[in-house]
């Protein structure tokens, strides 16, 4: 299945060569000096640089010579950076950033008027945001596949979800309602992306206005907003799109049901106490407060039917510019359902069959395997224990269980494999637990460094995953790199999963935000663009632009609104190349880059003007700003293109007014 990795037989046979090596009197070499057998040199080097045979194994399994390709995508939410990392598996290289919620200057990303359009999208209470808190890629599906269209992610900060095109890797549309005031249940999508769904984490009145404290259960909410995104547009609605408020639960993760759940939505909850802190108020601290109760709520939602509810007359009000089913709406109609479990749970993810729920408690050893079967049964029949304190059903726990498995201390998120496994990532133990989901039997554990967060498999958790690659994405590196301040990066940890022990491959600091979770993807399920055709795309349309440039059409004119300059980019000059203005003046820049060579790319900079633009070959930018300084402003292409780069520049001159 796979070419690179090499199995148990692979390791011993390398072990064998390399004795030979050894015995053939490489071992007689002079210290350092290597010799002309190949198979001496490896031996030698193993020696010089202490290397096991493992950690050769583990090395063989991951180097990439150059020129060759990778054969996954891993798409990593760059958490506070508020941007997207692209790396290839298995050699763990960086392939891209992706500016998505934080201005990002390579792209241009944030510093002309397409991109900050696209991060105006997200304003909220009219104020542009300028970093995120970045949590969960979800990777478009189709059939429960990742189809290798389109990427969302969260911020779970502001409430931002935003849409990433993968045919050229460019952060398109961010949405916002101020319905809610944070998400964490976000992104994931149903099996076919015709949702992508966010839901609350922090309890506030729906649509952000105020309210004491005091009056948490009256008047503070969650909330689930269930975006529905355009395919043929690639674009998300809001108009089609609806919500459904909860109550004031944290809600935390949410996975979309597959195959036999399709249709349904499950939210993990805890602090059903609802405990709002007020330490120096005489109140609990929320950690404490948020944790008295043995149980907390699942919620699970008939998205099928609510979906319907969202269009009939009378069923829904307007909040926010959102339309939301009340929580006396969803009673009635049974479109929320509650079921308990364990103590602070974390992560619910539904197996490849979509039969079977998986949660794990934060504060509980276990892992819990529902049934769907079972909670469909009691759902249909309406078996409750009883009714929450808002009148949402309670389903009963034991009855909707299959088991529960030791898994040890702190569980937080599961994946699966092409075998029938699941791996859970351990937080306070350190480790990825390997257990069968067939019988809920412990297979073993691989050791990382250190308090692991999400782990991704390869296609981990779509309707058919692959196995092969693990990322262990721990939160603490400690002592596995070279010092660099008391800031440290993360560790991701690729650990082979193709043989019964797990074996750890690589280790790669990450050092811009905290991930969260990742998705990996099949590489050749991709097929990105290689420039933009015909010359002059606005890339955030993605059509051709009303201000594209051609060659010989470069201009300067003066319209009432401000200066409008028509200019072209190819190696190694701009046209024009000095702009006149007066101070005051609005100036729109209009950019073409006409090359269509392949990684053919300039860059504009105004120095002094915070302007900066990022032209891929065919790319167009329009760049809006006041010249309010006089002065002599040199500008030059900031990417090195050609021989006669640093001649590729000219002048922006800003007469005194
Ligand atoms: S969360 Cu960070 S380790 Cu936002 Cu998915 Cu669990
Ligand atoms: Cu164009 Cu450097």
């Amino acid at each position: 299945m796979n070419f690179i990795r090499i199995g148990v037989q692979g390791v011993s046979g390398l072990a064998l060569l390399l004795a030979a090596a050894v015995s053939f009197g490489c071992s007689s070499q002079p210290k350092g000096q290597l010799s002309s057998a190949p198979s001496g040199s490896v031996a030698n080097l193993m020696k010089q640089r202490g290397l096991s045979e493992a950690d050769v194994s583990a090395a063989l399994q991951t180097y990439t010579p150059t020129g060759k390709k990778d054969e996954y995508y891993t798409f990593a939410s760059g958490g506070h950076g508020g941007n997207l990392i692209v790396i290839g598996v298995p050699s763990m290289r960086i392939l891209k950033y992706v500016g998505v919620f934080t201005p990002e200057p390579w792209q241009g990303y944030g510093y002309g008027d397409q991109s900050n359009e696209v991060l105006g999208g997200g304003k909220r209470f009219g104020k542009t945001m300028t970093w995120g808190d970045m949590h969960h890629p979800a990777l478009s599906e189709t059939g429960g596949e990742y189809d290798g269209k389109f990427l969302f992610v969260n911020d779970k900060a502001n409430a931002r979800i935003a849409v990433i095109d993968l045919h050229d890797f460019v952060t398109k549309q961010i949405v916002t309602s101020q319905l809610i005031q944070s998400d964490h249940g976000a992104t994931f999508v149903t099996p076919n992306t015709e949702y992508v769904v966010e839901s609350s984490q922090y309890p506030a009145p729906l649509g952000g206005s105020y309210a004491p404290i005091e009056e948490y259960k009256d008047k503070y909410r969650g909330a689930v907003i269930f975006w529905k995104f355009d395919r043929d547009k690639g674009r998300i609605d809001p108009e089609r799109s609806f919500a459904m408020e909860l109550p004031p639960y944290m809600q935390d993760l949410s996975d979309a049901g597959k195959l036999a759940s399709e249709g349904w939505v499950f939210i993990n909850s805890f602090n059903t106490e609802m405990s709002y802190g007020g330490t120096l108020e005489g109140n609990p601290p929320m950690e404490s407060g948020a944790s008295q109760n043995d149980m907390d709520y699942l919620h699970i939602i008939d998205l099928v039917n609510a979906e319907r509810v969202s269009k009939e007359d009378g069923k829904t009000k307007t909040i926010a510019g959102m339309k939301v089913i009340p929580l006396g709406v969803a009673n009635e109609e049974g479109l929320l359902h509650l079921v308990g479990e364990p103590k602070s749970p974390h992560g619910v993810d539904i197996t490849p069959d979509g039969k079977e729920l998986v949660v794990s408690g934060k504060l509980d050893t276990h892992a819990t395997i529902y049934s769907w079967e079972k909670l469909k049964g009691l759902i249909d029949s309406k078996k409750y224990e009883g009714k929450d304190t808002y009148g949402v059903p309670i389903l009963p726990f034991k009855d909707s269980i299959r088991g529960q498995i030791e898994i040890g201390l702190g569980p937080l998120h599961t994946q699966f494999d092409d075998k029938g496994n699941a791996y859970t990532s351990v937080f306070i133990e350190s480790t990825v637990a390997k257990w069968s989901v067939k019988d809920l039997k412990l297979i073993g554990k691989q050791k990382v460094h250190y308090n692991v967060g999400h782990i991704v498999a390869a296609e981990g958790d779509t309707v058919s995953p692959d196995g092969g690659y693990l990322i262990a994405m721990n939160k603490w590196a400690i002592d596995r790199f070279a010092k660099v301040g008391p800031l440290l990066p993360q560790n991701f940890q690729l650990i082979g999963i193709d043989n019964d022990e797990m074996q750890l491959l690589y280790d790669m600091p990450l050092p811009l935000g905290e991930p969260h979770y990742a998705q990996m993807i099949k590489a050749d399920k991709l097929d990105p663009i290689d420039i933009y055709k015909p010359a002059g795309m606005d890339v955030v349309t993605d059509e051709h632009s009303e201000f594209a440039v051609k060659a010989k059409e470069e201009r300067i004119e003066r319209k009432p609104d401000g200066v409008h300059v028509y200019m072209t980019a190819v190696r190694s000059h701009f046209t024009p190349d000095i702009i006149r203005v007066k101070k005051g003046e609005t100036v729109h820049l209009h950019i073409t880059n006409v090359e269509q060579a392949h990684d053919a790319t300039h860059g504009f900079t105004i120095g002094s003007y915070n302007v900066h633009s990022s032209l891929e070959p065919g790319k167009h930018v329009d760049v809006t700003f006041v010249a309010d300084k006089e002065g002599t402003f040199p500008f030059y292409c900031t990417e090195f293109c050609s021989a006669l780069h640093l001649e590729m520049a000219g002048y922006f001159l800003v007469e005194p007014g």
